[in-house]
């Protein structure tokens, strides 16, 4: 937990509650939707970063997403899931945190996502802020105030 007594929970920095980047399930722009598919279903997550080589983030991939790209007239066309990739389907237009955001602005974003994509100056993912995270420090802090 964050130091919070003096009130100052809000301005500490998004690093303090960050999911660092090695912890956070993430799929490469190049890679199929079967590929994708699995690891939201082995990560039980139901959206996940969308990362290039060089850990650049390009937006979010999820279930929803990949389901309704292989939504045929009368069935679900599966087949389709090894011949699209991730970066024809994902979720460009994505709000974002940069590494020295506070988590003032974190919370304005969690209002309308389960989570914000943190990135530094290059643009490189960091990591990610949950609204979990944030909840737990608040409901820490309450429960000392
Ligand atoms: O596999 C899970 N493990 C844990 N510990 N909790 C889970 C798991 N799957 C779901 N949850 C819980 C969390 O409380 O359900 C909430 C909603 O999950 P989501 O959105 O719809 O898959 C989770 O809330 P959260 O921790 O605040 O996370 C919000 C969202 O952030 C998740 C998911 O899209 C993303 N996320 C969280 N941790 C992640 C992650 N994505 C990739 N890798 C991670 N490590």
């Amino acid at each position: 937990m964050i130091g919070t007594h003096d009130g100052n929970l809000l301005d500490s920095s998004v690093k303090d509650l960050m999911i660092s980047s090695e912890r956070v399930a993430h799929v490469q722009v190049a890679n199929n939707l079967e590929h994708a598919l699995l690891v939201l279903t082995k990560s039980g997550y139901t959206a996940i970063p969308v990362l290039d080589p060089m850990y650049k983030l390009h937006g979010l991939i999820s279930t929803p997403v990949i389901l309704e790209s292989i939504l045929g007239l009368e069935r679900i066309e599966f087949d389709n899931l090894a011949n699209k990739k991730v970066s024809e389907i994902m979720i460009q237009n994505i709000p974002r945190l940069h590494i020295d955001d506070s988590l003032k602005k974190g919370l304005e974003l969690l209002i309308d996502h389960p989570f914000i994509c943190i990135e530094n100056d290059e643009g490189v993912f960091e990591g990610i802020l949950t609204r979990r995270a944030l909840l737990k420090n608040v409901y820490s802090e309450e429960l000392q105030s």
